[in-house]
């Protein structure tokens, strides 16, 4: 049986590539993209289309019912930063989007369900280097927290009721398409878009903040190998770490000075800098490198090429 995919959140800055690439992987009208608010023309004019909020039950099975869903990607959410402003939406949204989602598969209604989380769910006592699979997690943000209950609510329904579930903690993501909106980890798409406008940029972390990131195109890449392989390989039921570069505002500055060498940068940090210092420097990743094969391709030096590329275009 062909599969029928609904991804819910997909406005979003990793929800509309992934539609993009789903819709060419599975064809555009077995994906059906769905968001709170109308997206961009590429995303609800390429494939099907459905205005949806995550937090209503009845609109999620009515939409997997009318398109016969069998993979449900669940990308809506409030990152870390827009969270503390909302903390009683941030973990309204999070969680209950989350509960709806497994409980939906519980019932029989789709197979598979992919649902993100983040190095957020880490906390100040979790180590900084090398951050292992399994090791202390006392997140300090209302968006941590909430990745941090979700992954256990993942186990839970997998050992409990069986529920196909696939998660990855993603470290920062870096992209051109669509902008993330309220994350820590933002000030690195931020800086490029000021540098290609030839603007002075006020970052809100310290120079020597080092946080791990990935490119776009690796995240996408790990969310349809993760979703694709064989049941038996996806052995972490809570979330797998996944990291592919690690850097901090001050090395990015100078990558991209070598493109634009008059460029400049003051370090302003606001609430935005103890959010970082909670997170982990660098992840390792070995468990999802050794259970579903999982490689990354885009270095600090090839991100920043690509990313100049695109935006100037
Ligand atoms: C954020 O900064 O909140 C997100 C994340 C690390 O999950 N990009």
């Amino acid at each position: 049986m062909s599969e029928k995919i609904l991804i819910i959140g997909a406005g979003g800055q990793i929800g509309t590539e992934l539609t993009i690439k789903l819709r060419e992987l599975y064809g555009k009208d077995n994906v059906v993209a769905a968001d709170i608010n109308s997206g961009s023309n590429e995303l609800m004019y390429s494939g099907p289309f459905e205005i949806l909020d995550a937090t209503r039950k009845d609109d999620v099975k009515k939409a997997i019912k009318k398109y016969k869903i069998t993979q449900v990607y669940l990308m809506a959410a409030m990152l870390s930063a827009v969270g503390e402003k909302f903390p009683e939406k941030a973990w309204s949204l999070n969680m209950n989007s989350l509960l709806i989602a497994l409980d939906l598969a519980k019932d029989g209604l789709y197979k598979k369900l992919f649902w993100p989380s983040s190095m957020a769910a880490f906390g100040p006592t979790s180590p900084k280097k090398n951050t292992p699979q399994e090791t202390i997690m006392d997140p300090s943000t209302v968006y941590g927290i909430s990745k941090l209950a979700g992954e256990r609510w993942c186990e839970y329904y997998f050992q409990k009721f069986g529920v196909d579930v696939r998660s990855i903690r993603y470290p920062g993501i870096i992209s051109w398409k669509t902008k993330p909106g309220g994350g820590t980890t933002d000030y690195a798409i931020d800086i490029f878009y000021k540098a290609v406008n030839h603007e002075d940029y006020n970052c809100f972390l310290s120079e020597h903040t080092r946080l791990p990131m990935m490119y776009m195109d690796d995240a996408i890449k790990a969310t349809v190998d993760i979703m694709q392989a064989p049941s038996e390989q996806i052995k972490v039921r809570s979330s797998y770490n996944l990291s592919a570069i690690d850097f901090t505002p001050e090395e990015v500055y100078n990558e991209i000075k070598k493109h634009y060498p008059d460029f400049k940068v003051n370090y302003v940090p606001d609430f935005r800098q103890q959010i970082a210092d909670s997170w982990p420097q660098s992840i390792d990743d070995s468990v999802a490198r050794k259970d579903w094969n999982w490689n990354h391709s885009f270095d600090l030096e090839k991100m920043t090429k690509d990313m100049i590329k695109n935006l100037s275009n």
